[in-house]
């Protein structure tokens, strides 16, 4: 009987151990969290604080398999966009809008980001605001913090949620995010909380979580701070009339309107850009090998992109928030 329990388990941990390669013994996360607490305490952190956030944290298993499945498998663009800018998130998206308008509007004045945008971004993290993630922020981090891969990375951020806590803006019970510790209904990691979340409606917390006010002015803020243009749009879908060097395409080349002008690039409808605004864009292409889209894309998609390193996230920010304000 012993002999068989122990084959088990060594099948066990072998076959574990092609799933989670490079992992460490979860046993050991006790002792790794007491030297964490030193470390901590050296950054600012109380005990009273670290004792707290610590008390339940056990070694989550799942998201060290959802981190080794990253990236996820490749899909192409218009999947992408056929999963994001379905008629019920466009329509959800109208309807949270109209819901929200006057607190937005306040926002987009201060910020000088449209309410169709800050509406669209959540729409896509969250959908708007309705799945945030349920793990606990606080074990997520440690959980990869612990683990060998990116440790530096998620301690930095470990500590900054322990800040956020320390600070009172949420219950550790209520501190909920995605596997990765994005957080709240904008899903910010801790960082960029401490750097750019905003308590909108001045009630002494930021919360990103249940505050509509504070959500929106975090998520206008956050794209103020990285560069957002008022009154310009993100970009546009773009039909390109004569055969163009493919080494045009992509987002290191930023030329003037002029220029796209020039070499045919149309609006969808065949007109002519507006060559008198004096905007730099770039010219990207999505392709499956049967079909392609051409897009025009200007300083505001880049600032999108700082939220999101994505392509596919920025364009369907834009079309969703386009769709949204139509
Ligand atoms: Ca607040």
């Amino acid at each position: 009987m012993k002999k068989i329990l122990l084959l088990l388990l060594f099948i066990f941990i072998f076959a574990s151990g092609e799933v989670y390669a490079k992992t460490k013994n979860p046993e050991d996360l006790a002792i790794w969290i007491k030297k964490f607490k030193f470390y901590a305490a050296s950054q600012g952190i109380e005990i009273a604080t670290l004792n707290r956030a610590f008390a339940n944290v056990e070694y989550k298993e799942r998201i060290i398999s959802l981190d080794r499945k990253q990236p996820e498998k490749t899909i192409s663009f218009f999947q992408y966009k056929k999963n994001i800018l379905s008629k019920k998130r466009i329509y959800d998206g109208r309807k949270f809008l109209r819901k929200y308008s006057s607190v937005l509007t306040d926002i987009s004045d201060k910020y000088g980001v449209p309410k169709h945008i800050i509406v669209a971004l959540l729409g896509i993290e969250t959908n708007y605001g309705t799945y945030m993630g349920s793990f606990n922020v606080i074990e997520a981090l440690t959980t990869l913090a612990y683990d060998s891969r990116r440790s530096k990375f998620f301690t930095a951020e470990l500590i900054a949620a322990l800040k956020i806590l320390q600070e009172g803006h949420i219950d550790l019970d209520e501190m909920q995010g995605s596997w990765a510790g994005a957080m709240g209904q904008c899903q910010f990691m801790p960082s960029s909380f401490l750097r750019l979340a905003v308590d909108f409606n001045q009630d002494g917390k930021i919360d990103i979580w249940n505050t509509k006010a504070d959500i929106f002015a975090s998520a206008a803020n956050y794209l103020k701070q990285s560069g957002w243009r008022e009154g310009e749009k993100w970009g546009r879908k773009v039909k390109v009339t004569k055969a163009i060097d493919k080494n045009l395409l992509g987002l290191k080349l930023q030329k003037d309107l002029n220029y796209w002008d020039a070499v045919g690039v149309r609006k969808l409808n065949g007109q002519r850009l507006p060559t008198d605004i004096d905007m730099k864009a770039s010219l990207i292409e999505f392709t499956n090998g049967k079909d392609i889209e051409t897009y025009l894309v200007y300083n505001n998609y880049r600032v999108i992109m700082k939220w999101n390193k994505s392509t596919y996230f920025a364009t369907a920010v834009g079309l969703l928030s386009d769709k949204i304000n139509q």
